[in-house]
Parts: C-alpha cells; sequence; structure tokens
C-alpha cells in the first residue's frame, strides 16, 4: 500500500468521540495496532483542531470532514488539515469534479479518500445507484482512495473493478453490522472501526481482535 499510513495494519481507528482525555487514552492504548486515526466532526468541536496535530504524533491522523463545496474553499479546508499535521482528508465527490481535483492537488502530502456508496441503510436512497460514477471521478482526479461500505461487501467487491489499485477504506465492520474478514476478503484494503473499539471496556483488546480477524482473513 502506497500511502501515507502505518504500514503493518489495516485497521483505522475512527475515534468519535468527544471528550478529549477520552480521545488521547483510546488512541493511546491503539496507537501501534492502527494504519490511521480518523477524527470526524464531533471530536474537533468538542475539542479545538489542535487534536489533530496532537493526535498526530501518535498515529497518521484522517481528516474525516466530508468536505463539499466549490473548488476554492475545499482548497482553504486542505490547506488548514495540512498546517495541523493530517495525513488524510474525505472529501464528496458530488459538488462536482473540480472540487474533487482542488483538494487533491492542494496538499501532496495529503492523502484524499472520497465517499462513494455509505455504510448505513439510508446510504441505498442517493449514493449505492451512483456510487459507481462517485468511484470513476476518484480515479481519474487521482485520489488516494474511496470509502466503500463494509454492510454491503459485494459493493467493495463491484467498486473495487472500477477504481484499480487505489485503497479502499471500508467502514461499518462492528457497530453497523459488517465483517471486517468480509469487506477485506471482497477487497477492502483497510477497515474503519469506531464504537466496536472506543466503546469497548478494553479498547486495545478490541482493536487485538479486529487486527488478528483481519490477518487471518488473508491467509
Ligand atoms: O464503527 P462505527 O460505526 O462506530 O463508526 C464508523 C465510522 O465510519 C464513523 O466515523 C462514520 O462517520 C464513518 N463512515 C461510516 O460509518 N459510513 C460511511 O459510509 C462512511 C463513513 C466514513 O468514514 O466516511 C468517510
Amino acid at each position: 500500500m502506497a500511502s501515507g499510513m502505518r504500514k503493518g495494519t489495516r485497521v483505522v481507528l475512527a475515534l468519535d468521540v468527544t471528550d478529549e482525555q477520552k480521545a488521547v487514552a483510546v488512541a493511546e492504548a491503539v496507537k501501534d495496532l492502527v494504519a490511521a486515526i480518523k477524527i470526524n466532526w464531533p471530536l474537533v468541536l468538542a475539542t479545538s483542531p489542535q487534536i489533530v496535530t496532537r493526535l498526530s504524533r501518535l498515529a497518521p491522523v484522517i481528516c474525516d470532514f466530508k468536505v463539499a463545496d466549490i473548488p476554492n474553499t475545499n482548497r482553504l479546508i486542505a490547506e488548514q488539515v495540512a498546517r495541523l499535521g493530517a495525513s488524510g482528508l474525505i472529501v464528496q465527490r458530488f459538488p462536482g469534479r473540480d472540487s474533487v481535483r482542488s483538494c487533491v492537488e492542494a496538499e501532496k502530502g495529503v492523502e484524499v479518500f472520497v465517499v462513494t456508496e455509505m455504510s448505513h441503510p439510508g446510504g441505498l436512497e442517493f449514493t449505492g445507484p451512483v456510487a459507481d460514477s462517485l468511484a470513476k471521478i476518484a480515479k481519474e482526479e487521482s485520489a488516494a482512495g474511496i470509502i466503500a461500505p463494509a454492510t454491503r461487501p459485494e459493493r467493495i467487491r463491484a467498486l473495487r473493478t472500477i477504481v484499480g489499485d487505489l485503497l479502499i477504506l471500508s467502514p461499518g465492520v462492528g457497530a453497523q453490522g459488517g465483517s471486517a474478514a468480509e469487506a477485506i476478503r471482497n477487497g477492502a484494503d483497510l477497515v474503519i472501526a469506531g464504537r466496536s473499539i472506543y466503546q469497548s471496556a478494553d479498547p486495545r483488546g478490541a482493536a487485538e481482535r479486529l487486527v488478528e480477524e483481519v490477518r487471518r482473513s488473508l491467509a
């Protein structure tokens, strides 16, 4: 995997907690087990943008801000994410090809991942029917990868045929009912897991089990 993510593990922690102490404690507990830490608005809004910098000292940070604006605004966001020390940025494809491109071109050190079909039931309403086209633009605009649903592994398999060697990051394992092993067997490079790790009484144990499940699915 040519990527800014840590090698040797295919698990990305989705750190959707709103308490800074808890966030740092979970990150410290699992930092050597995860390829990256994905943070989203709940944590940033509850703490401050500097949480990106703080966590990036422990593991590569992907900012899941699902950026969806005109190219100029997207570029400004990508620049700030880079300034804070993030390694990745998640963007929406639907505002237009030029909006995706502005993020890819803004900061070479920040890998861009494009959302395709979303993992929740509502993901079937709009994103499902257009997912192939969302993935196609990710490939054409040289994004680093796409986000595809572990809750529908057959869709990961189909999207793989469109994106070729781009990275596929797959959320929806554990709390949303998807299987990490199935996601990997169907073509995901990495699985994204949140609640099944950070809500566990033993986050490190939960992350270790997930790493082991992924390792076995590759054997
Ligand atoms: O394991 P969970 O369900 O607690 O968390 C899943 C994480 O993945 C959470 O941070 C979501 O915002 C994110 N996610 C999805 O669950 N489904 C999607 O389709 C897309 C994402 C995502 O990461 O988009 C970039």
